[in-house]
């Protein structure tokens, strides 16, 4: 696994910081975020430390791909499959942690 040493989201995911789990595989993360935006608010990281989407994308595109597969899972089991999915990339779009993850919005009716 390729981590950064002072980076939260790694420290979360080898069990250095608490978290309440929701999945995890071999190469994946999930946890429900401390400050829930919708009945069920869950970020989906990689293993591998990567510090956006985009060099997430470049470097491990099937990494990129399962995300959103384990994003449907947990939709299916919490809301009919339905669910909204955000990756903030970059300061200036709210992005705060440095690990790229994917914010998985379910669980009710969402604002459009
Ligand atoms: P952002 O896309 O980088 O803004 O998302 C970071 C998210 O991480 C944000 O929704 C926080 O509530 C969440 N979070 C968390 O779940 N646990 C933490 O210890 C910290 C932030 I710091």
């Amino acid at each position: 696994m390729s981590q950064e040493s002072d980076c939260l989201f790694c420290k979360i995911i080898d069990g250095q910081i608490p978290s309440t789990k929701v999945y995890e595989d071999d190469t994946t993360y999930a946890f429900k975020d401390i400050n829930p935006k919708a009945k069920v608010h869950v970020l989906i990281v990689p293993k591998n430390h990567y510090a956006n989407a985009a060099e997430l994308a470049k470097s491990d595109p099937r990494e990129l791909a399962h995300i959103v597969e384990v994003a449907q899972s947990i939709a299916d089991r919490e809301f009919h499959g339905e669910y909204r999915l955000v990756f903030n990339t970059g300061k200036d779009a709210g992005q705060t942690v440095f690990h790229v993850h994917a914010h998985v919005l379910t669980g009710e009716v969402l604002d459009e």
